[in-house]
């Protein structure tokens, strides 16, 4: 007998097995396995599984551990992961402010990150002064959602499990008792666990043609510099309230990606760099958030150099799909749950809940738009701007103030902190963090105390300079 009809074979057999069980005659009509003959039986494929162990439906000890002091004591690492659900008013593009829900004062919330294996803490409370009970569902765990339960004000509870599963998951507010939990989401109270390989990630291969034209092959090490997009919508009343309503039609108010609308377009400190005068906009489409004065929900951008490894983390925590697509590149390749699903494609789909892992170089110097390549998104709020190497040909302005030729902007400038995801495995380090985006004053001082640059202070101080450099070379 040929494996292929064995396997049918086999296949019908549990089949018929099952209908016996369950009593049903559709699946005896359907296959005519009534008059099954078991002394027919394929043995050999029946010898087989005995020869392996059986069919031992026994899940290893540790998948199944959840209690935190056997867990914390079992020499995996732990991750104590704090969060507090808070509501607060926060910036709209247009100067107005929504009723934002927050897991620890930013939207998005803190980004987990952790290696395959390892033990997450999490810890949820709520402050006495919130209005409502909030609940936190990870979607890295794989624990009975009773554990999910929402904690009233002034309450705190703790779950643990093991992140047994490599790749990008959504954590998100679970409502009061899953009431509301659409309007916790969709005003912000969501993030993102990023749990490594246990081995680390692969090399980026990229297909090249050489020479003549034949194909050629081309490896980056595994090593990459990261980014985080977490898209999502806001459904949004006059007052800046949730509107179920316009939910339930699928009618956003705003696109967001990391809780902002056109979060990542170029701000006045681009102007002054291109055009040496800090109110030239280099785009006047493009430059909603360019004033110093919207501090750290000004617009930034996102440096990478070229022919650098960078993968990005992007997740879909919203209610509409993101065909993610970035105009003037391809995705070199695209991983989700640790498995490759495409190399060297144009645009990849991520439904409601879905996350992926994007690695690419970028190989020319430029500006290059990532999109929800939904128009409705684009004009809403879903475009990022990515700057590779020096297209602006600003390295003689930086030789000029007295500091060495920079490979991107990223070494001059930075790169905005809620892009930024913490550290893992082959991460390469960013060379400079700034602060940006949806967070409270208590956030921003933390943020300031870890080093990163609140660039909407240190630009004012360097016009003159730069001003002074771009005269010297004739620029303006
Ligand atoms: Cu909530």
């Amino acid at each position: 007998m040929n494996k292929r009809i064995s396997m049918l074979f086999t296949i019908a057999a549990v089949a018929v097995v099952g209908a016996t069980l369950f009593g049903s005659t559709y699946t005896n009509t359907q296959i005519g396995g009534s008059s099954y003959d078991f002394s027919k039986a394929d043995v050999e494929v029946l010898d087989k599984i005995r020869q392996m162990g059986g069919l031992q439906l026994v899940m290893p000890q540790a998948f199944a551990e959840t209690d935190c002091g056997v867990l914390e004591n079992s020499g995996r690492t732990v991750h104590d992961f704090q969060l507090t659900g808070e509501s607060h008013e926060m910036p709209l593009l247009n100067g107005a402010t929504y009723s934002a829900m927050t897991f620890s004062g930013q939207v998005p919330g803190p980004t987990l990150r952790v290696t395959q294996g390892d033990v997450v803490k999490m810890t949820l409370t709520i402050p006495s002064d919130e209005m409502v009970g909030h609940g936190n569902d990870m979607h890295a765990s794989q624990i009975t959602a009773g554990a999910f339960e929402s904690v009233n004000p002034g309450e705190s509870t703790t779950y643990c499990y093991i992140a047994e599963s490599a790749g990008i998951f959504k954590y998100h507010c679970s409502g009061v008792k899953l009431a509301a939990m659409d309007q916790h989401v969709l005003s912000g109270m969501y993030g993102i666990a990023i749990v490594d390989p246990a081995n680390g990630y692969k090399k980026l291969m990229v297909e090249k043609t050489s020479g003549s034209g034949e194909l050629d092959r081309k490896f980056y090490d595994a090593d990459a510099l990261e980014f985080q997009l977490q898209y999502n919508q806001l459904y949004l009343t006059d007052a800046g309230t949730y509107d179920m309503s316009k939910m339930m039609v699928h009618q956003q108010s705003a696109t967001v990606v990391n809780g902002m609308q056109f979060g990542y377009v170029p701000n006045m400190a681009h102007n002054l760099l291109v055009n040496g005068d800090p109110a030239k906009k280099i785009s006047a489409v493009l430059q909603a958030r360019d004033g110093l004065d919207l501090e750290q929900v000004q617009g930034q951008l996102l440096f990478v150099e070229n022919d650098q490894h960078v993968r990005i983390f992007i997740e879909n925590q919203g209610n509409e799909p993101v065909f993610f697509h970035i105009v003037g590149e391809i995705l070199d390749r695209v991983t989700q749950g640790n498995r490759v699903q495409s190399a060297a494609t144009e645009t990849w789909l991520l439904g409601g809940s879905q996350g992926m892992i994007v690695d690419l170089v970028f190989d020319e110097p430029g500006v290059y738009a990532a999109v929800n390549h939904d128009y409705a998104a684009i004009y809403s709020g879903a475009v990022t701007v990515f700057v590779a190497g020096d297209p602006f040909n600003l390295n003689p302005i930086v030789e000029e103030l007295g500091m060495d030729a920079v490979p991107s902007y990223a070494y001059v400038l930075g790169n905005p902190s809620d892009a930024v995801p913490p550290m893992g495995l082959n991460s390469i380090a960013h060379p400079a963090v700034n602060i940006h985006g949806m967070y409270t004053d208590e956030v921003v001082s933390q943020l300031k105390a870890d080093g990163a640059i609140p660039l909407w202070e240190v630009v004012p101080e360097l016009a003159g300079p730069i001003t002074d450099a771009m005269k010297a070379l004739g620029r303006i």
